[in-house]
Protein backbone atom coordinates (compact mmCIF):
# COMPACT_ATOMS: atom_id res chain seq x y z
CA UNK A 1 0.00 0.00 0.00
CA UNK A 2 1.49 3.49 -1.05
CA UNK A 3 2.16 5.28 2.50
CA UNK A 4 0.67 8.44 2.16
CA UNK A 5 3.35 10.64 3.87
CA UNK A 6 5.13 10.41 0.54
CA UNK A 7 2.58 12.17 -1.41
CA UNK A 8 4.09 15.88 -2.21
CA UNK A 9 1.17 18.37 -2.12
CA UNK A 10 -0.04 19.16 -5.18
CA UNK A 11 -2.20 22.60 -6.22
CA UNK A 12 -4.47 23.18 -9.29
CA UNK A 13 -4.77 26.84 -10.25
CA UNK A 14 -8.13 27.70 -11.51
CA UNK A 15 -10.56 30.96 -11.96
CA UNK A 16 -11.73 32.62 -15.21
CA UNK A 17 -9.83 32.82 -18.43
CA UNK A 18 -6.83 35.36 -18.68
CA UNK A 19 -6.66 36.20 -15.31
CA UNK A 20 -2.78 35.76 -14.94
CA UNK A 21 -2.73 31.33 -13.61
CA UNK A 22 -0.40 30.32 -15.91
CA UNK A 23 1.97 33.40 -15.11
CA UNK A 24 0.97 32.09 -11.38
CA UNK A 25 2.15 28.39 -11.78
CA UNK A 26 5.24 29.67 -14.16
CA UNK A 27 6.31 31.68 -11.05
CA UNK A 28 6.02 29.21 -8.05
CA UNK A 29 6.73 25.96 -10.98
CA UNK A 30 10.02 28.59 -10.92
CA UNK A 31 9.52 26.97 -14.72
CA UNK A 32 9.51 28.93 -17.91
CA UNK A 33 8.54 27.03 -20.03
CA UNK A 34 4.45 27.26 -19.21
CA UNK A 35 2.25 28.60 -21.80
CA UNK A 36 0.97 32.06 -21.24
CA UNK A 37 -0.91 34.00 -23.57
CA UNK A 38 -2.92 37.24 -24.40
CA UNK A 39 -5.70 34.94 -26.12
CA UNK A 40 -8.32 33.85 -23.71
CA UNK A 41 -9.08 30.13 -23.74
CA UNK A 42 -5.58 29.26 -25.03
CA UNK A 43 -5.11 26.28 -22.74
CA UNK A 44 -7.00 23.58 -23.27
CA UNK A 45 -5.95 21.13 -21.45
CA UNK A 46 -4.93 20.84 -17.80
CA UNK A 47 -0.89 20.72 -17.08
CA UNK A 48 0.88 19.39 -14.23
CA UNK A 49 4.64 21.66 -13.57
CA UNK A 50 6.16 19.89 -10.63
CA UNK A 51 9.03 21.81 -8.65
CA UNK A 52 11.95 19.74 -8.59
CA UNK A 53 14.75 19.68 -6.50
CA UNK A 54 17.81 16.95 -6.91
CA UNK A 55 14.93 14.64 -8.36
CA UNK A 56 12.30 15.44 -5.48
CA UNK A 57 9.34 16.72 -6.17
CA UNK A 58 8.74 19.49 -3.41
CA UNK A 59 5.07 20.08 -5.00
CA UNK A 60 2.98 20.20 -7.81
CA UNK A 61 1.16 22.72 -9.32
CA UNK A 62 -1.54 22.18 -12.52
CA UNK A 63 -2.04 24.87 -14.68
CA UNK A 64 -6.01 24.30 -16.09
CA UNK A 65 -8.09 26.09 -18.39
CA UNK A 66 -10.57 28.97 -17.38
CA UNK A 67 -14.08 28.66 -17.07
CA UNK A 68 -16.06 29.06 -19.25
CA UNK A 69 -19.77 27.80 -18.38
CA UNK A 70 -19.65 27.83 -14.71
CA UNK A 71 -23.81 28.68 -13.99
CA UNK A 72 -24.75 25.56 -16.57
CA UNK A 73 -22.29 23.01 -14.05
CA UNK A 74 -23.79 24.74 -10.82
CA UNK A 75 -27.32 24.69 -12.29
CA UNK A 76 -26.37 21.01 -12.28
CA UNK A 77 -25.06 20.35 -9.66
CA UNK A 78 -27.18 22.27 -7.71
CA UNK A 79 -30.42 19.47 -9.27
CA UNK A 80 -28.80 17.32 -7.18
CA UNK A 81 -29.51 18.40 -3.64
CA UNK A 82 -27.80 16.23 -1.16
CA UNK A 83 -26.18 17.84 2.09
CA UNK A 84 -22.41 18.74 2.49
CA UNK A 85 -20.05 16.11 3.14
CA UNK A 86 -22.10 14.76 -0.15
CA UNK A 87 -21.74 17.64 -2.57
CA UNK A 88 -18.10 16.60 -3.76
CA UNK A 89 -19.93 13.07 -4.94
CA UNK A 90 -21.97 15.46 -7.07
CA UNK A 91 -19.23 17.28 -8.77
CA UNK A 92 -17.69 13.53 -9.20
CA UNK A 93 -20.84 12.60 -10.77
CA UNK A 94 -20.98 15.63 -13.17
CA UNK A 95 -17.49 14.78 -14.31
CA UNK A 96 -18.17 11.29 -14.98
CA UNK A 97 -21.52 11.64 -17.09
CA UNK A 98 -19.96 14.58 -19.25
CA UNK A 99 -16.68 13.43 -20.16
CA UNK A 100 -18.20 12.95 -23.78
CA UNK A 101 -19.63 16.62 -23.71
CA UNK A 102 -17.33 18.98 -25.94
CA UNK A 103 -19.35 22.20 -23.80
CA UNK A 104 -17.70 21.11 -20.35
CA UNK A 105 -14.56 20.03 -21.21
CA UNK A 106 -12.73 22.88 -19.59
CA UNK A 107 -14.54 22.44 -16.58
CA UNK A 108 -13.66 18.49 -16.43
CA UNK A 109 -9.99 19.17 -17.48
CA UNK A 110 -10.35 21.88 -14.35
CA UNK A 111 -12.12 19.94 -11.53
CA UNK A 112 -10.27 16.64 -12.54
CA UNK A 113 -6.98 17.12 -10.48
CA UNK A 114 -8.66 19.09 -7.62
CA UNK A 115 -11.35 15.98 -7.36
CA UNK A 116 -7.90 13.70 -7.39
CA UNK A 117 -7.01 15.83 -4.18
CA UNK A 118 -5.38 18.85 -5.34
CA UNK A 119 -5.75 22.14 -2.99
CA UNK A 120 -7.21 24.95 -4.93
CA UNK A 121 -5.46 28.28 -5.59
CA UNK A 122 -8.62 30.55 -7.06
CA UNK A 123 -6.75 33.37 -8.78
CA UNK A 124 -9.17 36.74 -9.74
CA UNK A 125 -7.21 40.01 -11.09
CA UNK A 126 -7.49 43.03 -8.99
CA UNK A 127 -7.52 45.62 -11.52
CA UNK A 128 -10.78 44.74 -12.59
CA UNK A 129 -14.33 45.29 -10.58
CA UNK A 130 -15.59 42.52 -8.79
CA UNK A 131 -19.17 41.11 -10.63
CA UNK A 132 -21.81 38.44 -9.28
CA UNK A 133 -20.36 36.30 -12.59
CA UNK A 134 -17.48 35.02 -10.47
CA UNK A 135 -19.44 33.57 -7.80
CA UNK A 136 -21.25 30.70 -10.23
CA UNK A 137 -17.05 29.55 -9.94
CA UNK A 138 -16.49 29.80 -6.37
CA UNK A 139 -19.44 28.34 -5.95
CA UNK A 140 -18.58 24.87 -7.85
CA UNK A 141 -15.24 24.99 -5.95
CA UNK A 142 -16.65 24.59 -2.50
CA UNK A 143 -18.41 21.99 -3.57
CA UNK A 144 -15.54 19.78 -4.86
CA UNK A 145 -14.84 20.30 -0.67
CA UNK A 146 -10.92 20.36 -1.30
CA UNK A 147 -9.28 23.20 0.52
CA UNK A 148 -8.71 26.78 -0.91
CA UNK A 149 -7.46 29.97 -0.99
CA UNK A 150 -7.89 32.83 -3.53
CA UNK A 151 -4.96 35.13 -4.79
CA UNK A 152 -5.87 38.10 -5.93
CA UNK A 153 -3.49 39.22 -8.97
CA UNK A 154 -3.05 42.81 -10.05
CA UNK A 155 -2.76 43.08 -13.92
CA UNK A 156 -3.67 46.37 -14.83
CA UNK A 157 -3.29 49.80 -12.92
CA UNK A 158 -6.77 50.56 -11.22
CA UNK A 159 -7.04 48.95 -7.40
CA UNK A 160 -10.30 46.89 -6.86
CA UNK A 161 -8.53 44.61 -4.05
CA UNK A 162 -10.79 45.76 -1.61
CA UNK A 163 -13.72 44.71 -2.97
CA UNK A 164 -12.54 41.90 -4.40
CA UNK A 165 -11.29 41.24 -0.84
CA UNK A 166 -14.71 41.47 0.84
CA UNK A 167 -16.92 39.19 -1.97
CA UNK A 168 -13.88 36.48 -1.42
CA UNK A 169 -13.74 36.21 2.24
CA UNK A 170 -17.00 34.65 1.64
CA UNK A 171 -15.80 31.87 0.11
CA UNK A 172 -12.55 31.08 1.07
CA UNK A 173 -10.66 31.45 4.43
CA UNK A 174 -7.55 32.69 2.98
CA UNK A 175 -7.09 35.12 0.67
CA UNK A 176 -3.70 36.89 -0.51
CA UNK A 177 -2.63 39.47 -2.69
CA UNK A 178 -0.12 38.34 -5.16
CA UNK A 179 1.53 39.61 -8.75
CA UNK A 180 3.89 36.73 -10.40
CA UNK A 181 5.65 38.90 -12.38
CA UNK A 182 6.85 41.43 -9.35
CA UNK A 183 7.09 38.76 -6.85
CA UNK A 184 10.46 38.16 -5.18
CA UNK A 185 11.64 34.85 -3.67
CA UNK A 186 10.50 36.31 0.14
CA UNK A 187 7.07 36.81 -1.34
CA UNK A 188 7.06 33.78 -2.91
CA UNK A 189 8.52 31.74 0.09
CA UNK A 190 5.36 33.82 2.26
CA UNK A 191 3.11 32.33 -0.62
CA UNK A 192 4.23 29.01 0.20
CA UNK A 193 4.17 29.23 3.59
CA UNK A 194 -0.07 29.95 3.70
CA UNK A 195 -0.13 27.41 1.25
CA UNK A 196 1.14 25.28 3.66
CA UNK A 197 -2.06 25.75 5.66
CA UNK A 198 -4.53 24.70 3.61
CA UNK A 199 -4.42 21.20 4.68
CA UNK A 200 -3.14 20.42 7.86
CA UNK A 201 -1.60 17.33 5.85
CA UNK A 202 1.23 19.80 3.79
CA UNK A 203 2.28 21.70 6.56
CA UNK A 204 5.47 19.49 7.40
CA UNK A 205 6.03 18.40 3.99
CA UNK A 206 5.86 21.87 2.47
CA UNK A 207 8.14 23.38 5.53
CA UNK A 208 10.43 20.77 4.44
CA UNK A 209 10.04 21.70 0.75
CA UNK A 210 10.67 25.44 1.49
CA UNK A 211 13.93 25.07 3.77
CA UNK A 212 15.21 22.83 0.55
CA UNK A 213 13.80 25.47 -1.66
CA UNK A 214 16.23 27.99 0.40
CA UNK A 215 19.31 26.02 0.16
CA UNK A 216 18.54 25.16 -3.62
CA UNK A 217 17.93 29.06 -4.35
CA UNK A 218 21.87 29.64 -2.42
CA UNK A 219 23.10 27.08 -4.38
CA UNK A 220 21.74 28.70 -7.59
CA UNK A 221 23.61 31.94 -6.22
CA UNK A 222 27.22 30.30 -5.83
CA UNK A 223 27.14 28.51 -9.11
CA UNK A 224 26.47 31.86 -10.56
CA UNK A 225 29.20 33.12 -8.39
CA UNK A 226 31.24 30.25 -10.15
CA UNK A 227 30.44 30.69 -13.97
CA UNK A 228 31.55 34.33 -13.18
CA UNK A 229 34.82 33.70 -11.72
CA UNK A 230 35.60 31.08 -14.31
CA UNK A 231 34.58 33.75 -16.94
CA UNK A 232 36.74 36.83 -15.93
CA UNK A 233 39.75 33.68 -14.97
CA UNK A 234 39.57 32.35 -18.31
CA UNK A 235 39.42 36.05 -19.97
CA UNK A 236 42.02 37.42 -18.12
CA UNK A 237 44.31 34.47 -18.86
CA UNK A 238 43.47 33.73 -22.04
CA UNK A 239 46.52 33.54 -25.25
CA UNK A 240 45.69 33.25 -28.80
CA UNK A 241 48.11 32.06 -31.44
CA UNK A 242 48.54 32.40 -34.96
CA UNK A 243 51.07 30.67 -37.25
CA UNK A 244 53.12 33.18 -39.24
CA UNK A 245 53.60 32.62 -43.29
CA UNK A 246 56.62 34.88 -43.00
CA UNK A 247 59.53 36.02 -40.51
CA UNK A 248 57.42 39.07 -39.59
CA UNK A 249 53.40 39.90 -39.34
CA UNK A 250 51.83 41.35 -41.90
CA UNK A 251 49.19 44.55 -40.83
CA UNK A 252 46.30 41.92 -41.80
CA UNK A 253 47.65 38.99 -39.80
CA UNK A 254 48.07 41.21 -36.70
CA UNK A 255 44.58 42.42 -37.14
CA UNK A 256 43.39 38.60 -37.78
CA UNK A 257 44.93 37.83 -33.94
CA UNK A 258 43.27 40.78 -32.69
CA UNK A 259 40.04 39.83 -33.91
CA UNK A 260 40.77 35.79 -33.08
CA UNK A 261 40.84 37.18 -29.62
CA UNK A 262 38.12 39.26 -29.36
CA UNK A 263 35.87 36.88 -30.63
CA UNK A 264 37.05 34.22 -27.99
CA UNK A 265 36.74 36.49 -25.11
CA UNK A 266 32.97 37.20 -26.58
CA UNK A 267 32.03 33.51 -26.31
CA UNK A 268 33.39 33.07 -22.78
CA UNK A 269 31.26 35.69 -21.90
CA UNK A 270 27.91 34.09 -24.04
CA UNK A 271 28.49 30.80 -22.79
CA UNK A 272 28.64 32.01 -19.13
CA UNK A 273 25.75 34.10 -19.70
CA UNK A 274 23.62 30.74 -21.26
CA UNK A 275 25.04 28.63 -18.05
CA UNK A 276 23.99 31.57 -16.22
CA UNK A 277 19.93 31.83 -17.38
CA UNK A 278 20.27 27.73 -17.33
CA UNK A 279 21.10 27.90 -13.38
CA UNK A 280 17.89 30.74 -12.52
CA UNK A 281 15.35 27.62 -15.41
CA UNK A 282 15.70 30.97 -17.62
CA UNK A 283 17.01 28.61 -20.96
CA UNK A 284 13.56 28.35 -22.41
CA UNK A 285 14.14 31.94 -23.32
CA UNK A 286 17.32 31.70 -25.36
CA UNK A 287 15.30 29.70 -27.88
CA UNK A 288 13.68 33.13 -28.75
CA UNK A 289 16.93 35.43 -28.80
CA UNK A 290 20.98 34.36 -28.06
CA UNK A 291 20.88 35.97 -24.09
CA UNK A 292 18.59 37.76 -22.38
CA UNK A 293 20.85 41.12 -21.93
CA UNK A 294 23.21 43.01 -23.66
CA UNK A 295 21.75 42.86 -27.61
CA UNK A 296 23.52 44.78 -29.42
CA UNK A 297 25.88 46.25 -27.12
CA UNK A 298 29.25 44.53 -27.80
CA UNK A 299 31.84 43.55 -24.85
CA UNK A 300 34.57 46.37 -26.66
CA UNK A 301 32.04 48.79 -27.20
CA UNK A 302 32.70 52.77 -25.80
CA UNK A 303 29.06 52.56 -24.82
CA UNK A 304 29.83 49.17 -22.25
CA UNK A 305 33.23 50.59 -21.55
CA UNK A 306 31.48 53.82 -20.52
CA UNK A 307 29.04 52.15 -18.19
CA UNK A 308 30.61 49.16 -16.48
CA UNK A 309 33.71 50.17 -16.33
CA UNK A 310 35.71 52.20 -13.88
CA UNK A 311 36.75 56.04 -14.06
CA UNK A 312 39.92 56.99 -14.62
CA UNK A 313 40.45 58.35 -11.46
CA UNK A 314 39.29 55.24 -10.01
CA UNK A 315 41.45 52.90 -12.23
CA UNK A 316 44.41 55.02 -11.37
CA UNK A 317 43.53 54.77 -7.44
CA UNK A 318 43.17 50.95 -8.15
CA UNK A 319 46.27 50.32 -9.99
CA UNK A 320 48.20 52.48 -7.91
CA UNK A 321 47.42 50.85 -5.02
CA UNK A 322 47.36 47.39 -6.36
CA UNK A 323 50.65 48.02 -7.69
CA UNK A 324 49.59 46.86 -11.17
CA UNK A 325 50.41 50.32 -12.79
CA UNK A 326 53.82 49.98 -14.69
CA UNK A 327 54.88 52.10 -17.43
CA UNK A 328 53.50 49.05 -19.47
CA UNK A 329 50.24 49.50 -17.58
CA UNK A 330 49.72 52.63 -17.92
CA UNK A 331 50.56 53.04 -21.11
CA UNK A 332 47.61 50.25 -21.88
CA UNK A 333 45.84 52.70 -20.17
CA UNK A 334 45.98 55.74 -21.74
CA UNK A 335 46.89 54.92 -25.13
CA UNK A 336 51.08 54.35 -24.97
CA UNK A 337 51.77 58.23 -23.54
CA UNK A 338 53.43 56.94 -20.09
CA UNK A 339 54.93 60.60 -20.36
CA UNK A 340 51.90 61.47 -19.22
CA UNK A 341 52.75 60.48 -16.31
CA UNK A 342 54.02 63.09 -13.55
CA UNK A 343 51.86 66.62 -13.92
CA UNK A 344 49.71 65.04 -16.35
CA UNK A 345 48.08 62.88 -13.62
CA UNK A 346 46.77 65.57 -11.77
CA UNK A 347 44.69 66.72 -14.56
CA UNK A 348 43.49 63.26 -15.61
CA UNK A 349 42.58 62.54 -12.91
CA UNK A 350 40.75 65.89 -12.17
CA UNK A 351 38.42 65.12 -15.19
CA UNK A 352 35.49 62.86 -15.09
CA UNK A 353 34.26 60.10 -17.12
CA UNK A 354 35.80 56.28 -18.13
CA UNK A 355 38.63 56.31 -20.15
CA UNK A 356 38.81 53.34 -22.39
CA UNK A 357 40.94 52.89 -25.35
CA UNK A 358 40.07 49.56 -26.97
CA UNK A 359 42.55 49.06 -29.77
CA UNK A 360 44.88 48.65 -26.17
CA UNK A 361 44.08 45.22 -25.17
CA UNK A 362 47.06 43.01 -24.86
CA UNK A 363 50.55 43.47 -26.56
CA UNK A 364 50.70 41.27 -29.89
CA UNK A 365 54.35 39.36 -29.72
CA UNK A 366 56.03 37.44 -33.00
CA UNK A 367 57.55 34.45 -30.78
CA UNK A 368 59.48 31.18 -32.46
CA UNK A 369 62.83 30.23 -32.95
CA UNK A 370 65.05 32.30 -34.92
CA UNK A 371 65.34 30.44 -38.62
CA UNK A 372 62.13 27.51 -37.57
CA UNK A 373 58.22 28.79 -37.77
CA UNK A 374 56.99 31.86 -35.98
CA UNK A 375 53.59 32.62 -34.65
CA UNK A 376 52.16 35.61 -33.61
CA UNK A 377 51.02 35.55 -29.87
CA UNK A 378 48.08 38.21 -27.76
CA UNK A 379 47.49 37.66 -24.09
CA UNK A 380 46.55 37.55 -21.54
CA UNK A 381 44.53 40.67 -20.83
CA UNK A 382 46.94 43.54 -20.07
CA UNK A 383 44.38 46.55 -20.23
CA UNK A 384 43.33 47.51 -16.77
CA UNK A 385 39.70 48.57 -17.06
CA UNK A 386 38.54 45.49 -18.80
CA UNK A 387 38.37 42.75 -16.01
CA UNK A 388 35.74 45.97 -14.42
CA UNK A 389 33.53 46.03 -17.44
CA UNK A 390 33.87 42.02 -17.83
CA UNK A 391 32.46 41.76 -14.43
CA UNK A 392 29.94 44.60 -13.96
CA UNK A 393 28.75 43.30 -17.30
CA UNK A 394 28.58 39.49 -16.14
CA UNK A 395 26.59 40.86 -12.63
CA UNK A 396 24.12 42.75 -14.07
CA UNK A 397 23.39 39.81 -16.34
CA UNK A 398 23.35 37.75 -13.40
CA UNK A 399 21.38 39.90 -11.34
CA UNK A 400 18.76 40.22 -13.91
CA UNK A 401 18.39 36.74 -14.45
CA UNK A 402 18.32 35.89 -10.75
CA UNK A 403 15.37 38.06 -10.49
CA UNK A 404 13.65 37.50 -13.20
CA UNK A 405 9.97 36.33 -12.67
CA UNK A 406 9.60 33.05 -15.11
CA UNK A 407 5.90 34.72 -15.79
CA UNK A 408 8.07 37.40 -18.34
CA UNK A 409 7.93 35.97 -21.66
CA UNK A 410 8.80 39.68 -23.17
CA UNK A 411 12.25 39.92 -24.45
CA UNK A 412 14.35 41.75 -21.88
CA UNK A 413 15.88 44.76 -22.57
CA UNK A 414 19.15 46.41 -21.43
CA UNK A 415 17.71 49.01 -18.78
CA UNK A 416 19.76 50.85 -15.71
CA UNK A 417 19.03 53.58 -13.72
CA UNK A 418 22.33 55.12 -11.69
CA UNK A 419 25.35 53.96 -12.45
CA UNK A 420 25.70 50.43 -11.80
CA UNK A 421 28.92 49.88 -10.21
CA UNK A 422 28.27 52.45 -7.51
CA UNK A 423 25.26 50.17 -6.20
CA UNK A 424 27.94 47.75 -4.99
CA UNK A 425 31.55 48.65 -5.93
CA UNK A 426 33.38 50.59 -3.06
CA UNK A 427 37.06 51.29 -2.62
CA UNK A 428 38.01 48.56 -0.89
CA UNK A 429 36.28 46.15 -3.04
CA UNK A 430 37.79 47.49 -5.88
CA UNK A 431 41.02 46.64 -4.18
CA UNK A 432 40.27 42.94 -3.17
CA UNK A 433 38.96 42.67 -6.56
CA UNK A 434 42.40 44.07 -8.07
CA UNK A 435 44.46 41.60 -6.40
CA UNK A 436 42.94 38.84 -8.13
CA UNK A 437 42.83 40.76 -11.76
CA UNK A 438 46.54 40.87 -11.33
CA UNK A 439 46.56 37.48 -10.87
CA UNK A 440 44.61 36.49 -13.45
CA UNK A 441 46.57 38.74 -15.89
CA UNK A 442 49.60 37.19 -14.74
CA UNK A 443 48.19 34.01 -16.78
CA UNK A 444 49.89 32.12 -13.53
CA UNK A 445 48.26 29.14 -11.94
CA UNK A 446 45.08 30.25 -9.66
CA UNK A 447 45.05 28.06 -6.03
CA UNK A 448 41.93 26.68 -5.37
CA UNK A 449 41.39 28.36 -2.31
CA UNK A 450 42.40 31.90 -4.77
CA UNK A 451 38.87 31.14 -6.94
CA UNK A 452 36.86 30.26 -3.37
CA UNK A 453 37.73 33.76 -1.96
CA UNK A 454 37.42 36.06 -5.48
CA UNK A 455 34.33 33.71 -5.72
CA UNK A 456 33.02 34.96 -2.33
CA UNK A 457 33.19 38.39 -3.43
CA UNK A 458 31.34 37.49 -6.33
CA UNK A 459 28.81 36.09 -4.51
CA UNK A 460 28.09 39.00 -1.86
CA UNK A 461 28.60 41.46 -4.44
CA UNK A 462 25.69 39.57 -6.77
CA UNK A 463 23.11 39.36 -3.49
CA UNK A 464 23.95 43.17 -2.76
CA UNK A 465 22.58 44.26 -6.36
CA UNK A 466 19.90 41.83 -6.12
CA UNK A 467 18.93 43.45 -2.16
N1 LIG B 1 1.27 43.36 -16.21
C1 LIG B 1 0.87 42.16 -15.80
N2 LIG B 1 0.43 41.29 -16.72
C2 LIG B 1 0.02 40.09 -16.30
C3 LIG B 1 0.07 39.71 -14.94
N3 LIG B 1 -0.40 38.45 -14.84
C4 LIG B 1 -0.71 38.06 -16.10
N4 LIG B 1 -0.46 39.04 -16.98
C5 LIG B 1 -0.67 38.99 -18.44
O1 LIG B 1 -2.02 38.65 -18.67
C6 LIG B 1 -2.12 37.76 -19.79
C7 LIG B 1 -2.80 36.46 -19.37
O2 LIG B 1 -1.96 35.79 -18.45
P1 LIG B 1 -2.02 34.22 -18.27
O3 LIG B 1 -1.10 33.90 -17.15
O4 LIG B 1 -1.80 33.52 -19.58
O5 LIG B 1 -3.54 34.07 -17.81
P2 LIG B 1 -4.46 32.77 -17.75
O6 LIG B 1 -5.28 32.78 -18.99
O7 LIG B 1 -5.31 32.99 -16.54
O8 LIG B 1 -3.58 31.58 -17.63
C8 LIG B 1 -0.71 37.53 -20.31
O9 LIG B 1 -0.47 38.42 -21.36
C9 LIG B 1 0.13 37.89 -19.12
O10 LIG B 1 1.41 38.36 -19.52
C10 LIG B 1 0.54 40.68 -13.99
O11 LIG B 1 0.63 40.44 -12.78
N5 LIG B 1 0.92 41.88 -14.47
MG1 LIG C 1 -3.45 29.92 -18.97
Amino acid sequence: MPSRRYMHPKFAVVGHPNKGKSSIVSTLAFDDAVQISDTPGSTTKKQSFPLTVDGKILYELFDTPGFQRARRVLAWLEKHDVPADKKHEVVQAFINEHKEDERFQDEIELLEPIMAGAGIIYVVDGSKPYGEEYEAEMEILRWTGQPSMALINLIGDTNYVEEWKRALGHYFKMVRVFNPMEADFIQHLNLLESMAQLNEEWIVPVKASIILFKQYHEQMFEQSASSITQLVHHSLSHIEQLSLTHEDATAEEREEIQEKYQMQLRTYELESQKKIEKIWNHDHLQKVQESLLFEGMDLFSKESASIFGLTRKELLITGATGGAVTGAGIDLLFGGSTLLLGSAIGALVGGSGVFFGFNELSDIKVLGQNLGKKYLEIGPMKNLNFPYILLNRALYHASEVASRSHALRSVAKFEMGKSFTERWMDESTRKSLEKFHSKFRSGDEVKEEERKEYESLILTALKNIID
